[in-house]
Protein backbone atom coordinates (compact mmCIF):
# COMPACT_ATOMS: atom_id res chain seq x y z
CA UNK A 1 0.00 0.00 0.00
CA UNK A 2 1.84 3.25 -0.65
CA UNK A 3 0.41 5.96 1.89
CA UNK A 4 0.89 9.35 0.66
CA UNK A 5 3.18 11.43 3.21
CA UNK A 6 0.57 14.91 3.69
CA UNK A 7 2.37 16.83 5.45
CA UNK A 8 6.01 16.33 7.96
CA UNK A 9 5.38 16.35 11.35
CA UNK A 10 7.82 16.28 14.83
CA UNK A 11 5.52 13.69 16.74
CA UNK A 12 2.95 11.98 14.20
CA UNK A 13 2.20 11.43 10.77
CA UNK A 14 -0.57 12.40 8.80
CA UNK A 15 -0.91 9.95 5.35
CA UNK A 16 -3.44 9.01 2.96
CA UNK A 17 -4.34 6.47 0.30
CA UNK A 18 -7.82 6.37 -1.99
CA UNK A 19 -9.87 7.97 0.86
CA UNK A 20 -7.99 6.95 3.53
CA UNK A 21 -5.99 9.22 5.98
CA UNK A 22 -3.52 7.84 8.54
CA UNK A 23 -2.58 9.40 11.38
CA UNK A 24 0.28 7.75 13.60
CA UNK A 25 1.40 8.90 16.94
CA UNK A 26 5.02 8.39 16.47
CA UNK A 27 7.01 8.65 19.78
CA UNK A 28 7.84 4.71 19.75
CA UNK A 29 10.52 5.17 22.17
CA UNK A 30 8.11 6.40 25.08
CA UNK A 31 5.03 4.13 23.86
CA UNK A 32 3.37 6.62 21.98
CA UNK A 33 3.06 8.61 25.10
CA UNK A 34 1.90 12.54 23.99
CA UNK A 35 3.17 15.69 24.97
CA UNK A 36 1.13 18.73 24.02
CA UNK A 37 3.51 19.05 20.79
CA UNK A 38 1.83 15.95 19.39
CA UNK A 39 -1.53 16.63 20.52
CA UNK A 40 -1.06 20.01 18.66
CA UNK A 41 -0.26 18.10 15.61
CA UNK A 42 -2.98 15.47 16.25
CA UNK A 43 -5.64 18.15 15.90
CA UNK A 44 -3.94 20.23 12.78
CA UNK A 45 -4.12 16.64 11.15
CA UNK A 46 -7.85 15.83 12.24
CA UNK A 47 -8.72 19.42 11.03
CA UNK A 48 -6.92 18.84 7.91
CA UNK A 49 -8.81 15.85 7.49
CA UNK A 50 -12.60 17.63 8.19
CA UNK A 51 -11.65 20.04 4.81
CA UNK A 52 -9.87 17.13 2.53
CA UNK A 53 -13.06 15.90 0.42
CA UNK A 54 -11.39 13.49 -0.96
CA UNK A 55 -11.17 12.05 2.82
CA UNK A 56 -14.16 9.70 4.07
CA UNK A 57 -12.05 7.90 7.01
CA UNK A 58 -9.72 8.31 9.47
CA UNK A 59 -7.53 5.67 10.64
CA UNK A 60 -5.62 6.86 13.95
CA UNK A 61 -3.22 4.76 15.34
CA UNK A 62 0.71 4.18 17.04
CA UNK A 63 3.66 3.65 15.44
CA UNK A 64 5.36 -0.21 15.97
CA UNK A 65 4.03 -3.05 17.26
CA UNK A 66 4.26 -2.19 21.35
CA UNK A 67 2.16 0.63 21.95
CA UNK A 68 -0.87 2.04 20.52
CA UNK A 69 -0.75 5.10 23.12
CA UNK A 70 0.33 5.39 26.73
CA UNK A 71 -0.96 8.45 27.26
CA UNK A 72 0.11 12.01 28.68
CA UNK A 73 3.96 11.88 28.38
CA UNK A 74 4.93 11.31 32.64
CA UNK A 75 8.08 13.39 31.67
CA UNK A 76 6.47 16.73 30.62
CA UNK A 77 4.19 16.29 33.36
CA UNK A 78 4.38 19.17 36.06
CA UNK A 79 2.24 21.43 37.40
CA UNK A 80 -1.30 22.14 35.81
CA UNK A 81 -0.40 19.66 33.16
CA UNK A 82 1.90 18.99 30.60
CA UNK A 83 4.27 21.34 30.10
CA UNK A 84 4.43 22.50 26.29
CA UNK A 85 7.98 23.68 24.70
CA UNK A 86 7.24 26.84 26.21
CA UNK A 87 6.65 26.19 29.96
CA UNK A 88 2.89 26.46 29.85
CA UNK A 89 0.95 23.78 31.66
CA UNK A 90 -1.87 21.88 29.77
CA UNK A 91 -4.17 19.51 28.86
CA UNK A 92 -4.98 20.11 25.34
CA UNK A 93 -6.12 16.13 24.06
CA UNK A 94 -9.74 17.32 25.92
CA UNK A 95 -9.62 19.55 22.34
CA UNK A 96 -8.44 16.63 20.52
CA UNK A 97 -11.39 14.93 21.85
CA UNK A 98 -13.81 17.17 21.20
CA UNK A 99 -12.40 16.93 17.39
CA UNK A 100 -12.85 12.94 16.77
CA UNK A 101 -16.02 13.39 17.76
CA UNK A 102 -16.68 16.51 15.90
CA UNK A 103 -15.97 15.43 13.10
CA UNK A 104 -18.57 14.52 10.18
CA UNK A 105 -16.51 10.93 9.37
CA UNK A 106 -16.22 7.91 11.22
CA UNK A 107 -12.64 7.99 12.98
CA UNK A 108 -10.95 4.02 13.61
CA UNK A 109 -8.68 3.34 16.27
CA UNK A 110 -6.26 0.88 15.13
CA UNK A 111 -5.22 -0.55 18.40
CA UNK A 112 -1.57 -2.22 17.70
CA UNK A 113 -0.68 -2.40 21.48
CA UNK A 114 -1.17 -0.89 24.56
CA UNK A 115 -3.84 1.47 24.87
CA UNK A 116 -3.48 2.47 28.37
CA UNK A 117 -4.36 6.08 30.20
CA UNK A 118 -5.21 9.13 27.94
CA UNK A 119 -4.21 6.45 25.07
CA UNK A 120 -7.02 4.24 26.19
CA UNK A 121 -9.53 7.21 26.21
CA UNK A 122 -8.31 7.89 22.53
CA UNK A 123 -9.49 5.08 21.31
CA UNK A 124 -12.83 4.98 23.39
CA UNK A 125 -13.60 8.17 22.15
CA UNK A 126 -13.15 6.93 18.12
CA UNK A 127 -16.04 6.07 16.26
CA UNK A 128 -15.11 1.94 15.91
CA UNK A 129 -12.16 0.00 17.25
CA UNK A 130 -9.78 -2.61 15.40
CA UNK A 131 -7.50 -4.16 17.91
CA UNK A 132 -4.58 -6.56 17.12
CA UNK A 133 -4.00 -9.58 19.50
CA UNK A 134 -1.17 -8.67 21.54
CA UNK A 135 -3.22 -5.28 22.41
CA UNK A 136 -3.93 -4.48 25.92
CA UNK A 137 -6.52 -1.96 27.29
CA UNK A 138 -6.74 -0.18 30.44
CA UNK A 139 -6.92 3.41 32.47
CA UNK A 140 -4.38 4.39 34.80
CA UNK A 141 -4.85 7.78 36.48
CA UNK A 142 -6.07 6.73 39.94
CA UNK A 143 -2.80 4.96 39.86
CA UNK A 144 0.20 7.51 38.20
CA UNK A 145 -2.13 10.83 39.92
CA UNK A 146 -4.45 11.56 36.99
CA UNK A 147 -8.22 10.92 35.69
CA UNK A 148 -10.49 11.68 32.64
CA UNK A 149 -13.84 12.45 34.25
CA UNK A 150 -15.56 13.34 30.32
CA UNK A 151 -15.39 10.71 27.30
CA UNK A 152 -12.71 8.90 29.17
CA UNK A 153 -15.50 7.67 31.61
CA UNK A 154 -19.03 8.81 30.68
CA UNK A 155 -18.42 7.29 26.91
CA UNK A 156 -16.23 4.40 28.23
CA UNK A 157 -19.60 3.35 30.22
CA UNK A 158 -21.41 3.99 27.11
CA UNK A 159 -19.66 1.28 25.80
CA UNK A 160 -19.41 -1.27 28.33
CA UNK A 161 -21.69 -0.51 31.37
CA UNK A 162 -21.13 1.38 34.68
CA UNK A 163 -20.00 -1.63 36.81
CA UNK A 164 -17.30 -2.58 34.54
CA UNK A 165 -16.31 1.51 33.77
CA UNK A 166 -16.35 1.76 37.31
CA UNK A 167 -13.95 -1.68 37.43
CA UNK A 168 -11.43 -0.39 34.84
CA UNK A 169 -11.63 3.15 36.65
CA UNK A 170 -11.01 2.24 39.88
CA UNK A 171 -8.68 -0.71 40.19
CA UNK A 172 -6.73 0.28 36.74
CA UNK A 173 -6.21 -3.24 35.86
CA UNK A 174 -5.15 -4.46 31.92
CA UNK A 175 -7.37 -6.70 29.65
CA UNK A 176 -6.28 -8.40 26.81
CA UNK A 177 -7.88 -7.59 23.31
CA UNK A 178 -9.67 -10.69 23.74
CA UNK A 179 -11.83 -9.32 27.23
CA UNK A 180 -11.89 -5.81 25.34
CA UNK A 181 -13.74 -7.12 22.53
CA UNK A 182 -16.38 -9.26 25.49
CA UNK A 183 -16.97 -5.99 26.83
CA UNK A 184 -18.10 -4.36 23.50
CA UNK A 185 -15.09 -2.01 24.05
CA UNK A 186 -13.57 -3.78 20.76
CA UNK A 187 -15.18 -4.37 17.26
CA UNK A 188 -13.02 -6.95 15.89
CA UNK A 189 -9.38 -8.59 17.33
CA UNK A 190 -7.11 -9.92 14.59
CA UNK A 191 -3.36 -11.28 14.44
CA UNK A 192 -1.16 -8.28 14.25
CA UNK A 193 0.14 -9.20 10.85
CA UNK A 194 -2.95 -8.43 9.38
CA UNK A 195 -4.13 -5.41 11.38
CA UNK A 196 -3.82 -3.26 8.75
CA UNK A 197 -5.14 -5.04 5.90
CA UNK A 198 -8.08 -5.63 8.34
CA UNK A 199 -8.99 -1.96 9.36
CA UNK A 200 -8.36 -0.86 5.44
CA UNK A 201 -11.35 -3.52 4.73
CA UNK A 202 -13.35 -2.18 6.90
CA UNK A 203 -12.29 1.51 5.70
CA UNK A 204 -13.31 0.42 2.72
CA UNK A 205 -16.92 -0.83 2.95
CA UNK A 206 -17.25 2.61 4.50
CA UNK A 207 -15.91 4.46 2.04
CA UNK A 208 -18.67 2.68 -0.30
CA UNK A 209 -21.64 3.99 2.32
CA UNK A 210 -23.81 7.32 1.52
CA UNK A 211 -21.22 9.98 3.20
CA UNK A 212 -24.30 12.10 4.80
CA UNK A 213 -26.17 9.06 6.11
CA UNK A 214 -22.96 8.23 8.18
CA UNK A 215 -22.67 11.82 9.44
CA UNK A 216 -25.97 12.11 10.42
CA UNK A 217 -25.84 8.48 12.50
CA UNK A 218 -22.38 9.70 13.88
CA UNK A 219 -24.73 13.13 14.99
CA UNK A 220 -27.42 11.44 16.00
CA UNK A 221 -25.48 8.50 18.41
CA UNK A 222 -23.32 11.54 19.71
CA UNK A 223 -26.44 13.63 20.57
CA UNK A 224 -27.64 11.28 23.13
CA UNK A 225 -24.53 11.85 25.19
CA UNK A 226 -23.61 15.46 24.05
CA UNK A 227 -26.08 17.26 25.35
CA UNK A 228 -27.00 20.72 23.86
CA UNK A 229 -23.40 20.46 21.89
CA UNK A 230 -24.59 16.80 20.42
CA UNK A 231 -27.81 18.76 19.36
CA UNK A 232 -26.12 21.34 18.04
CA UNK A 233 -23.93 19.68 15.86
CA UNK A 234 -27.11 17.28 14.49
CA UNK A 235 -29.19 20.33 13.89
CA UNK A 236 -26.00 22.05 12.07
CA UNK A 237 -26.33 19.17 9.77
CA UNK A 238 -30.29 19.48 9.76
CA UNK A 239 -29.51 23.06 8.53
CA UNK A 240 -26.69 22.17 5.77
CA UNK A 241 -29.48 19.55 4.33
CA UNK A 242 -32.07 22.10 3.78
CA UNK A 243 -29.71 24.81 2.13
CA UNK A 244 -28.96 22.07 -0.66
CA UNK A 245 -33.08 21.59 -1.18
CA UNK A 246 -34.85 24.07 -3.04
CA UNK A 247 -37.15 24.73 -0.70
CA UNK A 248 -34.55 26.70 1.33
CA UNK A 249 -33.21 27.79 -2.14
CA UNK A 250 -36.42 29.64 -2.85
CA UNK A 251 -35.96 31.86 0.08
CA UNK A 252 -32.95 32.93 -0.91
CA UNK A 253 -33.80 33.24 -4.24
CA UNK A 254 -36.85 35.76 -3.24
CA UNK A 255 -35.09 37.95 -0.91
CA UNK A 256 -32.18 38.15 -3.56
CA UNK A 257 -35.04 39.22 -6.28
CA UNK A 258 -36.16 41.34 -3.69
CA UNK A 259 -40.20 39.36 -4.37
CA UNK A 260 -42.48 37.59 -1.77
CA UNK A 261 -41.27 33.79 -1.37
CA UNK A 262 -43.59 31.25 -2.88
CA UNK A 263 -43.35 28.60 -0.19
CA UNK A 264 -46.63 26.93 -1.47
CA UNK A 265 -45.29 24.82 -4.06
CA UNK A 266 -43.35 22.51 -1.70
CA UNK A 267 -45.09 19.74 -0.18
CA UNK A 268 -46.02 19.21 3.67
CA UNK A 269 -45.17 15.75 4.33
CA UNK A 270 -47.20 13.74 6.49
C1 LIG B 1 2.21 1.09 28.92
C2 LIG B 1 2.91 0.28 30.02
C3 LIG B 1 1.90 -0.56 30.82
C4 LIG B 1 3.93 -0.67 29.34
O1 LIG B 1 4.68 -1.34 30.33
P1 LIG B 1 6.04 -2.11 29.91
O2 LIG B 1 6.60 -2.68 31.21
O3 LIG B 1 5.76 -3.05 28.80
O4 LIG B 1 7.01 -0.99 29.32
P2 LIG B 1 7.78 0.18 30.11
O5 LIG B 1 9.16 -0.22 30.34
O6 LIG B 1 7.00 0.66 31.26
O7 LIG B 1 7.70 1.34 28.97
C5 LIG B 1 8.57 1.36 27.87
C6 LIG B 1 9.18 2.74 27.77
O8 LIG B 1 8.13 3.67 27.49
C7 LIG B 1 8.11 4.67 28.49
C8 LIG B 1 8.70 4.01 29.71
O9 LIG B 1 9.16 4.96 30.63
C9 LIG B 1 9.80 3.18 29.11
O10 LIG B 1 10.89 4.00 28.79
P3 LIG B 1 12.38 3.63 29.37
O11 LIG B 1 12.26 3.52 30.85
O12 LIG B 1 12.74 2.32 28.71
O13 LIG B 1 13.24 4.78 28.91
N1 LIG B 1 6.73 5.09 28.71
C10 LIG B 1 5.65 4.33 28.72
N2 LIG B 1 4.54 5.04 28.97
C11 LIG B 1 4.96 6.31 29.13
C12 LIG B 1 4.31 7.53 29.44
N3 LIG B 1 2.95 7.60 29.55
N4 LIG B 1 5.05 8.65 29.53
C13 LIG B 1 6.38 8.61 29.37
N5 LIG B 1 7.07 7.49 29.10
C14 LIG B 1 6.37 6.35 28.99
C15 LIG B 1 3.69 1.20 31.00
O14 LIG B 1 4.74 1.82 30.31
C16 LIG B 1 2.84 2.24 31.64
O15 LIG B 1 2.12 1.95 32.57
N6 LIG B 1 2.97 3.49 31.16
C17 LIG B 1 2.38 4.65 31.80
C18 LIG B 1 0.93 4.72 31.44
C19 LIG B 1 0.33 5.92 32.10
O16 LIG B 1 0.15 5.91 33.32
N7 LIG B 1 0.00 6.98 31.35
C20 LIG B 1 -0.49 8.23 31.86
C21 LIG B 1 -1.93 8.09 32.35
S1 LIG B 1 -2.69 9.63 32.73
C22 LIG B 1 -3.16 10.18 31.17
O17 LIG B 1 -2.70 9.71 30.19
C23 LIG B 1 -4.12 11.31 31.05
C24 LIG B 1 -5.27 11.38 31.81
O18 LIG B 1 -5.52 10.46 32.72
C25 LIG B 1 -6.15 12.47 31.69
C26 LIG B 1 -5.91 13.42 30.75
C27 LIG B 1 -4.76 13.34 29.96
C28 LIG B 1 -3.88 12.27 30.09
Amino acid sequence: RNWISEKEYQDIRLETWEGIAKITINRPRVYNAFRPQTVKELIEAFDICRERQDVGVVVLTGEGDKAFCSGGDQNVKGHGGYIDEDGVPRLNVLDLHKRIRSLPKPVVAMVNGYAIGGGHVLHVVCDLTIASENAIFGQSGPKVGSFDAGFGSSYLARHVGQKKAREIWFLCKQYSAVEAEKMGLVNKVVPLDILEEETIEWCKIILQRSPMALRMIKRGLNAELDGQAGIMELAGDATLMFYLMEEAQEGRNAFLEKRDPDFKKFPKFP
